[in-house]
C-alpha cells in the first residue's frame, strides 16, 4: 500500500481525535501494518494450554495464527496457513495435537511447524522439493507475562517487558503479587459492528460513562458502583486514579470498590476475600499498591487487550475491518481462590460483561453508532475531544505513567492517541521511539485550543 501520503488524523496538542480513526479503510490498512504488525499483541494464557501439543488458535490483526506448547515446554506460533496453497491448517479452536496436515493436499506438520511429509513427495516433486524452506511461517517472537502469553511480528520491537515498561507496576500488583492469575476458557465470542478502537479506548479510560450508560445495570441496585447510578454523584476528590504510559497502556482506578460489578451476593464474599489479601500484600508490594489490588481497576494494554480487575473481566478486541471487531470474553480468577469462588465469578462474568451480558449490552450501541456516524462526510471532517481534566496531567513521584487525580477523566484516551499517533507516523521501531522521546512533555503540556 502507498504509506507515502501521511494521515494526520491525531492532535496531540490539543487532546482530539478526527472522526475518522473508526471509520477510514486507509487508516485500518495503515493500522495493519504499523500496530498490529508492530506490537505485541495477546495470544493465550498459559493455563489454556500446559502440555506438549495443546494449541490454541486466534487472531493477531487480521492474520490467523496457530499458538502451540513445545516438547521443550515453550511456546511457538504460526501463520495458520498451509505453505502450498494456503488453506487454513487448523479449522478449530483448540487441542492437542502432534502436528497438522491441511485439509486440500495432505502437506503435514508438525508441533515446531516443519513440514514433516508431503503426499507423493519422491515420485512427483522428484525429491526437489526442499522441506527446510516450506516450514510454517513462524511468528517473530513469543514471550509470556505472568502467564499472559504475547506474540509480535516485528523482531525489532523492544522485548515484552520493555514494551510494557511503566505500566508493568501496575500489572504486577494484580497479575503477580497476589499469588497469580488463570483465564476462565475458552472465551465467549460475538462481532460487534464497531471499531476495535472504540471499546478499547473505553476500557483504557472512560470511568465517565459509568453512571450514565450503566444506569440501569446500577439501578437494579446492584454492585459497588450503584452509587454513581444516573450520574447523580461524582465520585469525591480522591476517590481514584487515572494513569498512562509510554506506550499507550492505561488504566483507571476507583478506589476500594475491588468486587466491581460483581452482584450483591458475590460482592460481600469478594470484598472480604480482597480486604484480607490487601493485608497480605502490604507487606510484600508497599500500601499503594495493596490499596490499588483490593481497588477497581479498569484498563488496556495497547493496542487491543482490556481488562476490569475485580469485576474479573479480560478482553480482546480482534479487528476484522474498520467496522468489524470480533469481542473475546474470559473471565479472570486468582489462582489461589477456592474452586466455587472461580466458578460463580465466571458465571457472573458472562453475565455481565459476556456476549449478552447487561453490563455489555448496555456499552454496544456507543461502540457501534460513534464508529457509523463517522461516515457522516461531514462528521468525518469534525473532531473529537478527550479535553477532560487535561490541565491536571502530571507526573508523582509515587505514581508511573503521567497521572490524573480523579476518578473521571481522559488522561489514559490522550497517553493512548499520542502512542497511536506515535506508531502511525511512523515506518519502523527505530522512529517511533524518536518520536516518543519527549512523549510526558508532550501530554502534560497539551491544552485545548484557542
Ligand atoms: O467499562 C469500563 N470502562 C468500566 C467499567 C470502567 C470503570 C468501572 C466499570
Ligand atoms: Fe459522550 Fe455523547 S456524551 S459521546
Ligand atoms: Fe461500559
Amino acid at each position: 500500500m502507498d504509506t507515502t501520503h501521511t494521515i494526520n488524523f491525531i492532535d496531540v496538542e490539543h487532546g482530539r481525535q478526527s472522526h475518522k480513526i473508526y471509520q477510514d479503510q486507509t487508516l485500518f490498512e495503515l493500522e495493519c501494518e504499523r500496530i498490529f504488525a508492530r506490537c505485541w499483541l495477546f495470544l493465550t494464557h498459559e493455563c489454556a494450554i500446559p502440555n506438549y501439543g495443546d494449541f490454541v488458535t486466534t487472531r493477531m490483526g487480521t492474520d490467523e495464527v496457530i499458538v502451540m506448547r513445545q516438547k521443550d515446554n515453550s511456546i511457538k506460533a504460526f501463520l495458520n496457513v498451509c505453505r502450498h496453497r494456503g488453506a487454513r491448517l487448523c479449522a478449530v479452536e483448540a487441542g492437542n495435537a502432534r502436528g497438522f496436515a491441511c485439509n486440500y493436499h495432505g502437506w503435514a506438520y508438525g508441533a515446531d511447524g516443519s513440514l514433516l511429509s508431503v503426499p507423493f513427495e519422491n515420485e512427483i516433486y522428484q525429491k526437489r522439493l526442499d522441506k527446510c524452506k516450506n516450514g510454517l511461517h513462524e511468528i517473530g517472537k513469543v514471550e509470556s507475562y505472568h502467564g499472559f502469553v504475547y506474540g509480535c511480528f516485528d523482531t525489532d520491537a523492544p522485548n515484552l517487558k520493555e514494551y510494557l515498561g511503566d505500566f508493568a507496576w501496575y500489572l504486577d500488583l494484580w497479575m503477580e503479587a497476589g499469588g497469580g492469575i488463570e483465564l476462565v476458557g475458552p472465551p465467549a465470542r460475538c462481532f460487534i459492528e464497531a471499531n476495535w478502537k472504540a471499546p478499547s479506548e473505553n476500557f483504557v479510560g472512560d470511568a465517565y460513562h459509568v453512571g450514565w450508560t450503566h444506569a440501569s445495570a446500577l439501578r437494579s441496585g446492584q454492585s459497588g458502583f450503584a452509587g454513581m447510578a444516573g450520574n447523580n454523584v461524582l465520585p469525591p476528590a480522591g476517590a481514584g486514579l487515572q494513569v498512562t504510559t509510554q506506550h499507550g497502556h492505561g488504566i483507571g482506578a476507583l478506589y476500594d470498590v475491588y468486587a466491581g460489578v460483581h452482584d450483591n451476593e458475590l460482592s460481600e464474599e469478594l470484598m472480604a476475600w480482597g480486604v484480607a489479601k490487601e493485608q497480605v500484600l502490604k507487606d510484600k508490594i508497599g500500601p499503594i499498591r495493596a490499596r490499588l489490588y483490593r481497588s477497581h481497576l479498569n484498563g488496556t494494554i495497547f493496542p487491543n487487550t482490556s481488562f476490569l480487575t475485580g469485576s474479573g473481566v479480560f478482553k480482546v478486541w480482534q479487528p476484522h475491518g474498520p467496522k468489524k471487531t470480533e469481542v473475546l470474553t474470559w473471565a479472570m480468577v486468582e489462582k489461589d481462590m477456592p474452586p466455587d469462588m472461580k466458578e460463580r465469578i465466571s458465571r457472573s462474568v458472562q453475565r455481565t460483561f459476556g456476549i449478552a451480558g447487561y453490563w455489555e449490552t448496555e456499552d454496544n450501541d456507543n461502540m457501534e453508532s460513534e464508529t457509523h456516524m463517522g461516515r457522516g462526510f461531514m462528521a468525518g471532517k469534525k473532531m473529537l475531544n478527550s479535553q477532560m481534566g487535561i490541565s491536571g496531567d502530571r507526573q508523582d513521584p509515587d505514581y508511573p505513567g503521567i497521572v490524573g487525580d480523579s476518578a473521571v477523566g481522559e488522561t489514559s484516551y490522550r497517553g493512548y492517541y499520542r502512542f497511536y499517533n506515535a506508531l502511525i507516523q511512523s515506518s519502523n521501531w527505530e522512529e517511533v521511539n524518536a518520536r516518543s522521546n519527549d512523549w510526558v512533555n508532550e501530554l502534560i503540556t497539551a491544552r485545548p485550543e484557542k
